[in-house]
């Protein structure tokens, strides 16, 4: 064990400084030449051909950039507060990021997955993941807003998630580290045995594509890596891959490096579905929040459910089984014909490939060589389709192009790694500056890719870009795979760690996109439809701010007979019925963000007057020509004053009472 860990080491370190010493003159012609920046330019004012929807890794959330420009276009907060947005920070979007531990103001975001009809992408919704506290976020692709967010309850370190399924009838999650089910106060080292994986079906509604937990598999104690739905002939399946099947729950690196091989969890859903569909399967108590964000009111809501369904896998003979797969499987992809499962076991130097057909035919010739807590281990032979010898160091994830071509990430030897399908030869292979995580085509987890860009995302960048401090960027880089040989073409940063990637041709989701809402439509509770409306309301302590914008005021624009010890809403709506026409506004001292409020929205926050006073407040977001005079006051007098309240309209007094 010791000596393959030495060498891997001993090569990475090779590797990294052979491709450091590489960065000098040859990839300076690459990136300079003429015909490849012609590739990747996209002129002002127009249009690029692919969104590419980038994980934000640990910022939380999700980056939205063009392809092939690597022009950023919004960071979509879903996971984590954005004082840019007052995502989670204003009174409507909190209940967003509750949880069943409370509110929770961040997360590790991961695998961004893009809704399909009929294993092709249709553009409706993003889905992605949330590890630290286990959770699934939707992001509606017609508002480009995080619209739901349901929590995984049973499940820790939620990794192998969100992947959908062909027609988008469940987004499911995965478990990465198993747990005492159900949670209890027990020895760690009892682990054996007392811990479980939950593997998670999110239902999504059709419809409205709301989403609700259909069922958890409670599976045996392994790691639950990635994973990825059949499509096509396999429509039906989903594929995990496992790590410590060793059942460790101490060092790791060692403890769950001992086995040969690890699994693939082939899961029949469509038949535990059945199973469930007839009253199948367990209710037991679990709480988890379910928080949903309604166009409507421009507000969220979050519930706590209190139990979920639970299947045990050998209550469901012939649903579950697992596939030998050699050291410690990290990726785990299907290729478009949904025949090819494809693990990448990380500490091997070949790539195995399992054959869908072959499995069907081995589970009905019962080729079994043991089993694992009642699931049947199907023989490696008998599934096996191919392997991809030495085809680099340390391979992580596959994508496909659609004409029969695979490429490989490898973290360790730095490159990306094209190879053929069915006669698994190695064809090209790129470098990528640095140690490459996953890789992206445009609807490379779809029956339909589109092969004509691979978009590399690394975790090192050292001296690809200008120095800033000890950290620095990470990035994507953009290769065309249209030809026989990949083609750099693009360097460019990300925000956060870019981990993964779901694209899209643009004029799918484009022609969709909202423009404003639309304010007599609007049900927020607080809204202010018209500047006539507006007002200043106390109750007892608290005081409620009805405030409209438009170019270039706010109304009321006085307010007086606020107190210390108040506690003071503004819900503030923006009047403005034209695209692109945002305001925002901040007050002195307030605890929280700036609002910034779209056309026809409504939002508020809370202000806590602490100093006596006349403070203002302001217009955040540059509106017009004369955005600097669009500015108010608030009067603020000691507790008990008998200053009444008092706002002005149209610049005139106006008494609340
Ligand atoms: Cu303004």
């Amino acid at each position: 064990m010791k000596t393959i860990f030495k060498s891997l080491l001993a090569i990475t370190v090779v590797s990294l400084v052979l491709s450091s010493c590489g960065n000098g003159s040859s990839s300076k012609k690459g990136a300079l030449s003429s015909s490849v920046a012609e590739k990747v330019y996209v002129a002002p004012g127009e249009h690029d051909e692919f969104y590419a929807f980038v994980s934000g890794g640990f910022s939380g959330q999700l980056a939205v950039y063009g392809l092939p420009s690597g022009r950023l276009f919004k960071v979509i907060p879903v996971f984590s507060v954005d004082a840019e947005k007052a995502y989670g920070f204003n009174e409507e979007t909190k209940p967003m990021l509750n949880t069943s531990h409370g509110f929770i103001p961040w997360d590790d975001s991961h695998h961004p997955d893009i809704s399909q009809t009929n294993g092709e992408l249709d553009g409706r919704y993003v889905f992605i993941n949330g590890n630290n506290t286990p959770r699934i976020a939707k992001i509606d692709l017609t508002t480009f807003e995080t619209t739901e967010i349901i929590e995984i309850p049973n499940s820790a370190g939620n990794h192998s998630s969100s992947f959908v399924t062909e027609n988008t009838e469940y987004v499911v999650a995965g478990t990465r580290f198993s747990i005492p089910f159900p949670q209890r106060d027990m020895p760690i080292d009892e682990y054996k045995g007392n811990f479980k994986g939950a593997l998670t079906f999110i239902s999504v509604d059709p419809k409205d594509g709301a989403m609700d937990i259909k069922f958890q598999i409670m599976m045996p104690g392994f790691n639950y890596d990635l994973s990825h739905p059949g499509r096509g002939k396999s429509h039906g399946w989903f594929f995990f891959t496992t790590y410590n099947t060793e059942e460790a729950n101490s060092l790791l690196e060692v403890n769950a490096s001992q086995n040969d091989k690890d699994f693939i969890a082939a899961i029949n859903w469509k038949k535990i579905e059945e199973y469930v569909n007839n009253g199948g399967g367990k209710k037991v108590p679990s709480r988890y929040a379910h928080n949903v964000y309604s166009d409507e009111t421009h507000s969220a809501t979050s519930t706590i459910k209190k139990e979920v369904l639970i299947v045990n896998p050998s209550d469901v003979p012939g649903a579950v089984y697992f596939l030998p797969t050699p050291k410690s499987p990290h990726g785990c992809d299907v290729d478009p014909t949904g025949e090819y499962i494809v693990g990448n076991g990380k500490l091997s130097a070949d790539l195995t490939i399992h054959s869908f057909s072959k499995m069907i035919k081995a589970i009905e010739d019962k080729k079994f060589t043991g089993e694992a807590y009642g699931i049947p281990i199907l023989d490696f032979d008998a599934v096996h389709a191919g392997t991809v010898k030495q085809s680099g160091l340390g391979p992580l994830h596959t994508e496909f192009d659609g004409k029969g071509n695979a490429y490989t990430t490898f973290f360790i030897s730095s490159e990306v790694v094209k190879w053929k399908i069915g006669t698994w030869e190695v064809i090209d292979r790129k470098p990528t500056y640095y140690s490459v995580g996953h890789l992206m085509i445009p609807g490379g987890n779809s029956r339909k890719p589109y092969g004509k860009y691979v978009l590399a995302m690394n975790k090192i960048t050292k001296d690809r870009y200008l120095p800033t401090g000890p950290e620095v960027t990470q990035s994507a880089q953009l290769y065309d795979i249209t030809g026989d040989k990949m083609e750099l073409l693009l360097d460019f940063p990300t925000i956060g760690e870019p981990h993964y990637a779901a694209g899209i041709p643009a004029d799918i989701v484009a022609k969709n996109s909202k423009k404003i809402y639309k304010l007599e439509e609007s049900k927020h509770e607080f809204v202010t439809k018209s500047e006539a409306d507006s007002k200043v309301v106390r109750d007892g302590n608290e005081v409620h701010i009805y405030m409209t914008m438009i170019r270039s005021h706010f109304a009321p624009d006085n307010i007086e007979g606020i107190q210390v010890g108040d506690k003071v809403y503004f819900h503030v709506t923006n009047l403005e019925q034209d695209y692109d026409v945002p305001h925002g506004i901040s007050m002195i001292g307030a605890q929280t963000s700036e609002l910034l409020i779209m056309p026809g929205q409504t939002e508020t926050f809370v202000w806590y007057p602490k100093q006596v006073g006349v403070w203002p407040f302001y217009c955040t977001d540059f509106c017009s020509a004369l955005h600097q005079e669009m500015q108010g006051y608030v009067r603020v007098s000691p507790k008990g004053s008998k200053v009444p309240i008092k706002f002005t309209l149209d610049g005139d007094a106006v008494d609340a009472e």
